[in-house]
């Protein structure tokens, strides 16, 4: 037994880094658009800089991307051409409640994905939809200070409300919260939280997730009693923590971390705040702003599925020094001296996609969603537009291989895989272009320049005769 005869073969993009327009069709400015290209960008997004508008000094790659908000016809016939089973996409909510705290959607917005998902279905591909990858519209941001104030659950029940009416029938897979864990990591772009100063910054953090964690709740109770066909997952930045050494300290540094990002996944997926958080928690004095009846809610309304990410494992150790840690990531590891890097320096590493799949099927017992792997890399396309891409071609090959171990030898329940940027888009770390991840290639530079043209790369057939074959052929 390999993959399921209905494995849901596709990739995924974020409406942020790939839709631009953002200011057509009614569409509010959010969190998202203001994180500059650059070398700002990182304490942007980590909530440590200030950029609630537009300036002059920065470029936005965001604003435009590739573009995808007219070209959406033309990329979608190519994921159909290439045999897609889903395409895995996010709405901008800013679209949709352009403010966010509106009473009455904007139709433009709501007829803008109804086309998009009509076209998807006109090729049989199955929708697969994030709710909200990272963004939240300024408005709320700036009058309510984001996910730290807890009208934002009521805010983003009106969202989930519209979306799972309007598109009842059209779509039925949906994640809640594109890694959710990215909240602690890079809190401005994750969840719209910019610290403002002397702020107990873990509060804030702690405090935003029980919000998150209850409009998660909320959200997929709405999802079952809307439509029963609904499945729900969460979505988790993943990639198993490993110890430096069988030093048991360090054993217990990675097992903490592993803890850090599951506690999440904790909530969604088993309904209860774990114990060894509510401890922590305690000890470093931060409350999680429950009131009446949420922990009824969380219990009552746990996840389908659970969908996460995937790039590379990470090492930890008790004491972590700047010389030995990777660079370029969201998270902190220690360089392993068994695994190669990619130019961005995160490191591959397929056996830990087996191996954290199976922690988390140990963890949920509930399926599983691979919904982002893949290899960001630099492209040099010939004249034509081709690009030869044998290593992004052997990083998902040796992907593929490994979750085929995690069913075929562990006996893991797989629903899909989404392989990331499946058209290139930019990246959501760095703001570049040039860091692509594609099977078509996008004629677009780090400033903005070039024709938005897209043309296949060696990776394209490749991809293709992969689902064909429902992974027989790799
Ligand atoms: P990029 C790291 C940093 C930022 C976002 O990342 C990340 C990660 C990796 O977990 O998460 C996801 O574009 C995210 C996507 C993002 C992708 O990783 O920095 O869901 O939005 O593009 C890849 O190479």
């Amino acid at each position: 037994m390999g993959f399921r005869k209905d494995f849901l073969w596709g990739g995924a993009t974020a409406a942020n880094q790939c839709e631009g327009g953002f200011d057509q069709g009614g569409r509010g400015l959010a969190n998202v658009d203001l994180a500059p290209a650059g070398p700002d960008r990182h304490q942007v997004i980590a909530g440590e800089k200030k950029m609630f508008n537009f300036d002059d000094e920065h470029f936005y790659p965001a604003q435009n991307a590739i573009d995808m908000y007219t070209h959406f016809k033309e990329d979608i016939a190519l994921f159909a051409e290439m045999g897609f089973k889903t395409y895995r996409l996010s709405i901008a909510w800013s679209r949709i409640f352009p403010k966010g705290d509106e009473s009455e959607p904007n139709e433009e917005g709501l007829k803008f994905y109804e086309e998009l998902f009509k076209e998807c279905r006109k090729y049989n591909i199955e929708p697969l939809v994030t709710i909200t990858h990272f963004d939240v519209p300024m408005h709320l941001v700036e009058n309510y200070g984001s996910w730290r104030s807890r009208e934002l659950v009521g805010f983003y029940e009106n969202l989930c409300r519209v979306l799972f009416t309007r598109y009842k029938g059209l779509v039925k897979y949906w994640l809640t919260f594109n890694e959710i864990n990215m909240l602690l990591h890079l809190p401005f772009m994750g969840a719209g939280i910019y610290f403002e100063e002397g702020e107990n910054k873990e509060q804030v953090k702690y405090t935003a997730a029980h919000h998150e964690l209850l409009a998660s709740a909320i959200a997929t109770k709405i999802a079952h009693e809307v439509d029963p066909e609904n499945q729900v997952g969460c979505m988790l930045a993943a990639g198993a923590n490993y110890a430096y050494t069988c030093k048991p300290e360090d054993v217990w540094a990675a097992k903490k971390t592993d803890r850090e990002n599951y506690f999440f996944i904790d909530v969604q997926s088993r309904g209860e705040y774990p114990a060894y958080a509510l401890k922590e928690l305690e000890r470093k004095g931060i409350e999680l702003p429950i009131e009446d009846g949420d922990l009824d809610i969380l219990k009552e309304n746990t996840v389908d599925f659970i969908s996460f990410s995937y790039y590379s494992s990470h090492v930890q150790a008790e004491k972590m020094s700047e010389e030995n840690k990777t660079d370029g990531n969201a998270f902190d590891s220690i360089k392993n001296p068994y695994l190669e890097s990619s130019e961005w320096g995160w490191q591959i590493d397929p056996l830990g996609l087996r191996i954290t799949m199976n922690e988390l099927y140990d963890r949920y017992q509930k399926p599983l969603f691979v919904v982002e792997n893949g290899l960001g890399a630099v492209d040099i396309p010939d004249e034509n537009g081709y690009v030869v891409d044998d290593y992004r071609i052997d990083y998902l090959r040796a992907h593929i291989k490994a979750m085929r171990d995690a069913m075929e030898l562990d006996g893991i329940d797989l629903l899909g895989y989404t392989t990331w940027g499946c058209i290139d888009l930019v990246s959501a770390g760095t703001g570049e272009m040039k860091k692509r991840y594609g099977f078509i290639y996008v004629d677009r530079d780090d400033q903005g320049n070039g024709t938005l043209k897209r043309t296949k790369k060696k990776s394209f057939e490749w991809y293709k005769q992969v689902i064909a074959t429902n992974g027989e052929e790799l």
